[in-house]
């Protein structure tokens, strides 16, 4: 793969944003051992059910329900709140979550973001309601709350559900609370690339205890017992593999979160000079996972426009991503189906044409992310003369 890049002195293979945070191999192989002398392998197994306790700990929450992975996680979340008709959802957002609704003959109604906080307006989710709604599905971008309190009382006003996309946000706090404990439940991911994984998965958690016994039951088939099946069901188990996986990362979390933070803190250093970067920030008044490194290119100010960073840096094998170019409504079926949304998403639009997700994690050292940000410098002073 490195052969297709020119790579800078020094950089041997490529720089990935998503490389996995890796916890230790050797208590992950010991958890694999204990699998294989016990051979059970999935459904609800030992590795699975002490991961949830520990998860539930961690996030202060009642009820955490691993899944096979977030997407899965917010399809199965959706049927448990019985939503229909109309939900609403930010178009800024990976395009999972809105497959989750619109899979099982949900309109996703496209709402736009705040430019503050890039997650969906409340402002405007009011003028997006219809007597179709049912709920909201907010979505914490890059792991930053959403305006939890405001669109709790929006929903409470108008009759609506609201559900989380909390797949960037594993542990975050909003307002000294972990993200896991807002709307009427929240969902995660846990696919390799995000800060904490098992692989593959995901995870429902939620204060409700009949909507985590309806969970526990739609994710196994709707099975209740051996010959008792309560509801229509999925096969949304994770297995016991995946579940080692997690808990040799559990032990890591403190140090994914520093090589984050200092990853963030060198970029924050050799760019502030730069002019039309913005670099994001995080309220460091609350727990953060640090994993997004999110620029915001203005093409004037900065001399290029944010697809030519994008090549620059690409050719040089550090493969940055434009997390979330397009915005959802201009794909497939979304925009066959939706073609007026774009009417509604100036900020979106916007958005997606400045961001530029850059490496971070573990694997990334201060040295890594200094060289990218020479390479990064050294576009906007080759930029052409005004
Ligand atoms: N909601 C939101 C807001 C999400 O961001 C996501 C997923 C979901 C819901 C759905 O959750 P899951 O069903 O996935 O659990 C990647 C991830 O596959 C996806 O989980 C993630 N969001 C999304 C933002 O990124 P791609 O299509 O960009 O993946 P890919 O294969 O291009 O890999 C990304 C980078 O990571 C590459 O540079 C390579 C690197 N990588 C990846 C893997 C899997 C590695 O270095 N090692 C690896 O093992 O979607």
């Amino acid at each position: 793969m490195s052969s297709r890049f020119v790579t800078e002195p020094g950089l041997d293979q490529p720089l990935h944003v998503g490389r996995p945070n890796l916890g230790s191999e050797a208590r992950f192989l010991e958890l694999v051992q204990g699998i294989f002398d016990r051979r059970w392998l999935t459904n609800n197994g030992p590795l699975v059910i002490e991961l949830e306790r520990r998860l539930a700990e961690f996030l202060a929450v009642k009820h955490c329900l691993l899944i096979c992975n977030g997407t899965v996680a917010p399809e199965l979340a959706i049927r448990a709140l019985d939503l229909r008709g109309e939900v609403l959802v930010p178009a800024m957002t990976f395009v999972a979550t809105a497959h989750s609704l619109q899979w099982q003959g949900i309109t996703p109604v496209f709402c736009d973001i705040d430019p503050e906080t890039y997650c969906i307006d409340p402002g405007r989710i009011e003028e997006r309601i219809s007597d179709a709604t049912t709920g909201i599905l907010g979505v914490h971008l890059y792991g930053r709350p959403c305006a939890t309190e405001t669109l709790q009382e929006i929903a409470s006003r108008r009759g609506l559900k609201v559900l989380y996309d909390a797949a960037h946000a594993f542990g975050v706090s909003h307002r000294g609370r972990m993200i896991a404990n807002f709307g009427d439940c929240e969902v995660f991911s846990f696919h390799a690339t995000k800060f904490f994984h098992t692989f593959e998965g995901g995870a429902i958690t939620t204060n409700d205890d009949a909507l985590a016994q309806r969970l526990a039951y739609m994710r196994n088939f709707g099975f209740a017992g051996e010959d008792d099946v309560r509801y229509i069901g999925v096969n949304g188990k994770l297995p016991e593999i995946s579940a080692a996986m997690g808990l040799a990362n559990l032990e890591s979390l403190d140090e994914f979160m520093a090589a984050n933070r200092r990853n963030l803190e060198a970029y924050r250093r050799c760019l502030g000079g730069t002019p039309g970067l913005k670099l994001i920030a995080y309220d460091e008044a609350e727990r953060n996972n640090f994993q997004y490194v999110i620029l915001e290119v203005d093409r004037h100010a900065f001399g290029h426009d944010r697809d030519t960073l994008h090549r620059h840096l690409q050719q040089r094998g550090i493969l940055a991503r434009r997390y979330f170019f397009p915005g959802c409504h201009r794909m497939e079926p979304y925009r066959t189906l939706y073609a007026d949304a774009e009417k509604h998403l100036a900020v979106t639009d916007a958005f997606s044409r400045r961001v530029l997700a850059l490496p971070n994690g573990s694997q990334i050292s201060t040295e890594m992310v200094e060289m990218i940000c020479s390479t990064i410098r050294e576009l906007h002073d080759s930029r052409p003369e005004p």
